[in-house]
């Protein structure tokens, strides 16, 4: 298969090829508007140099409380657990991931409305935005697997056909996030650079990757000097806590080997000008619960007082 002339970011092909600079600003927003919104300069500075902010206590405990009352409902539920988007562990019955969880349950679906949270994404990606993937991750105490390093663009862009980086995660930590149970890892500054990750993308490869990742893993060695040059941060911290982590940045985690769920939930924005094309890996596209392609219409703020309280 020949690479095609729109594709700013070559990769999964036969032969390793090498990194290079990211070809997309971090902070799309520019000029006076850019400090319009609830992040200040040095916030944006931040998250232009690490590719990642850390917010603690974004949610209050009443509302974490209520969100995690909802997933233990899921665990129970039959039609939950049959779903195409319900991801189990490894050869286990126990749940790993939901995705497509705004469309299953009002009170994600308002979250993703918060007018907070779509300011702040307007500010990062400099337009109206609309939710390109949602998901929980579980990471059951002791069973709980972890996953690889990766890029999510590098994902998003192959296998869901996602031209630029223009889209930015929010993980909103459900459980407390400590050292033991399996906290996200982040590489700060490696969003500036696209690690392509070598090998042809089999059909339906989303079966397995959700499991356990195989393609689209950079190769040891530029792993290696990346966290050599930058350090790994893993931020921890108590319920409610968000990571807002751009669509580049290179994250992994490990297994949970403590008894305490860890318990995520994510919602990834992509900017309305950056809609989805023809995958650039060659196949035909994941279905609409792990790259939305038929509601990409921006976002509306749900009004202040039917959001995070109400349930
Ligand atoms: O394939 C995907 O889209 C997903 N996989 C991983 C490991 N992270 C991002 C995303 O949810
Ligand atoms: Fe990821």
């Amino acid at each position: 298969m020949e690479t095609r002339a729109d594709d700013f970011y070559p990769t999964r092909l036969e032969r390793p090829t090498e990194s290079f600079e990211r070809q997309d600003p971090v902070v799309h927003n520019k000029g006076s508007d850019r400090t319009n919104g609830p992040l200040s300069e040095t916030e944006l500075t931040h998250y232009e140099r690490d590719g990642f902010l850390v917010f603690n206590n974004f949610l209050d405990q009443a509302t974490v409380r209520q969100f995690r009352e909802d997933l233990r409902g899921y665990e129970d539920d039959e039609s939950i657990l049959r779903s195409e988007g319900t991801i189990t562990e490894p050869g286990k019955q126990e749940i790993r991931s939901i995705f497509g969880i705004h469309e299953l349950s009002d009170r994600f679906d308002r979250l993703t409305r918060d007018p907070k949270i779509l300011a702040m994404v307007r500010q990062l990606l400099g337009s109206e935005a609309y939710i390109h993937q949602s998901r929980i991750n579980f990471k059951p105490g002791f069973h709980g697997k972890g996953f690889d390093w990766h890029s999510d663009f590098e994902t998003w862009h192959a296998e869901d056909g996602m031209p630029r980086m223009r889209a930015v995660s929010f993980s909103i930590a459900l459980t407390d996030n400590t050292p033991f149970n399996g906290p996200l890892m982040l590489i700060p500054g490696s969003h500036k650079t696209f690690l392509p990750c070598v090998g042809r993308t089999p059909e339906d490869n989303y079966q397995s990757s959700l499991k356990k990742q195989e393609l689209g893993v950079p190769n040891d060695r530029d792993l290696a000097a990346m966290a050599d040059e930058y350090g790994i941060k893993a931020p921890t911290g108590p319920a409610g806590s968000l990571i807002i982590f751009e669509c580049n940045t290179l994250h992994a985690s490990n297994a949970n080997m403590s008894p305490w769920p860890r318990s995520n939930l994510f919602f990834v924005y992509n900017s309305v000008e950056n809609q989805l094309q023809a995958p650039f890996c060659g196949n035909k596209p994941r279905p609409d619960f792990l790259g939305n392609r038929s509601n990409t219409e921006a976002l509306v703020p749900v009004p202040e007082d039917e959001g995070r309280k109400t349930g």
